[in-house]
Parts: C-alpha cells; structure tokens; sequence
C-alpha cells in the first residue's frame, strides 16, 4: 500500500511532532510517500530545500500513485486543502483528521464534502481507531 500523509508546513508547523506520530503508526499499514511532513528539522520557512515546481510536480505523483490519503487539518495549510480537492478529484480514498475544540471550525468546503471521511479527535488514541475503521473499509 502507498499511502500520502497531509499536513501544513508553510501553514504553520506547530502540529509537526504529531504529524511523526500519525506517520509511524500509518507506516505498518504501508509506504508513506510523504514522511518528510513529519520532520521536525522541516521549518515553514526554510527555503534550502527542492524548488517549489519540484516539490508540486513531485506531490502530484505521489498523490497520483498513492492507495489512500491521510491528512491532519487542524493547522490551517493551503497546500492540504488543495491536497484533499486533489484527492477527491481522483477518487482516492481520503481521510482528514482534525482535533476537536479549534478555535476556528476547519472549512465547510472539508468537513461538508460527502466524498471524504472526516473525523474530530480529543486524543491519540482516537487517532488509532478512526485509522483502523478507515483502514477496514478499504477493498
Ligand atoms: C519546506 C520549507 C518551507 O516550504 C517547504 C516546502 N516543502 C515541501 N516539501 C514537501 N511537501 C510539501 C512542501 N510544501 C508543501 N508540501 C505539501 O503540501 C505537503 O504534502 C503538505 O501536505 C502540504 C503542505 O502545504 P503548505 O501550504 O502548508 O505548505
């Protein structure tokens, strides 16, 4: 299985240590083509990594190649929405995850979207079993 993990990196980079976390539990179940996300050493600013075209151009492929998509929206990341609407878009199997109690709701155009399983959680633990439940109704 290839699975596309999502979460903000110039949208802010306050959740990365849980986005490590999401990434190692998601790594039995198969490839996680996008653990970068999860590296805390990734700032939102940094800029001495891959070109910007680079790194959309690279993301489209994975994104196209994957057999599901993860995502933490709890940071708000233009790059994970435009992700999610990718997602949708090729009929992946798409799983957004996000903590309750935001002070700002995530987007309607999210949580709203019949096409992907969204869930709010108050703890890792939530986090295990919303994947398990996801992960039992894949084909
Ligand atoms: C590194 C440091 C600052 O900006 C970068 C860019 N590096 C990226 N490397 C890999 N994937 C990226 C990068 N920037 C965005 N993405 C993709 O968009 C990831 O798959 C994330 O799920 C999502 C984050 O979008 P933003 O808008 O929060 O950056």
């Amino acid at each position: 299985m290839k699975i596309y993990f999502a979460g903000s990196i110039r949208g802010g980079r306050e959740d990365a240590a849980l986005y490590k976390s999401i990434i190692d539990y998601l790594s039995q179940f198969g490839e996680v083509l996008t653990e970068h996300v999860g590296d805390a050493s990734l700032s939102a600013i940094g800029d001495d990594g891959p070109n910007d075209r680079f790194i959309y151009d690279r993301d489209m492929r994975w994104l196209s190649e994957c057999d599901f998509v993860v995502a933490e929206a709890s940071t708000p990341s233009l790059g994970v929405g435009y992700e999610l609407g990718q997602s949708v878009a090729q009929k992946k199997l798409t799983l957004c995850l996000y903590r309750s109690g935001l002070q700002w709701p995530i987007s309607a155009m999210i949580t709203g979207n019949p096409a992907l399983k969204t869930a709010e959680y108050s703890s890792f633990d939530d986090i295990i079993r919303i994947v398990r439940e996801f992960m039992d109704e894949i084909p």
